[in-house]
């Protein structure tokens, strides 16, 4: 696992590009916008940012740019978009406040590893 700055030592458990939509805020539904988003998965959180411009490792750490936004995953639900897209390898995350999203990749590996990865941070939360 990567390492960030000893000033905020959050273990980054995960960190890529990903294609992202919000697809609820609140409960409310929204109007789809799929987007690249930088997506770090980090303790108990999806963090997202704005593609890094700078070189990594500095990009992958969440101290180095400020968020666009970020997801409490405690009680947050998994599973395949399956309807909720056309595209193939998606993912659909949902959180206590009701925000919903969706992350896509091209690489069915790639989704598959977020999926586990989020699935596990998820379940870990539910057992505490
Ligand atoms: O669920 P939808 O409404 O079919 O989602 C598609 C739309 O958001 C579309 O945007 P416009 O309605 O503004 O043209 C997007 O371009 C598509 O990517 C969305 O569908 P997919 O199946 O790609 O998530």
């Amino acid at each position: 696992p990567l390492h960030c700055a000893p000033a905020l030592p959050t273990e980054v458990q995960r960190a890529g590009l990903l294609n992202k939509t919000k697809i609820a805020e609140g409960g409310r539904k929204l109007r789809k916008s799929w987007g690249v988003s930088w997506v770090v998965l980090a303790g108990n959180s999806l963090i997202f940012y704005k593609e890094p411009k700078g070189p990594a490792p500095a990009a992958w750490c969440p101290t180095s740019t400020r968020p666009e936004s970020s997801v409490d995953l405690r009680g947050a639900a998994l599973d395949w978009a399956r309807e909720l897209s056309s595209k193939k390898n998606v993912i659909h995350l949902r959180t206590v406040p009701g925000n919903e999203f969706l992350l896509h990749s091209d690489q069915e590996a790639t989704i598959q590893e977020w999926a586990l990865a989020i699935a596990g941070v998820i379940q870990r939360l539910d057992l505490e």
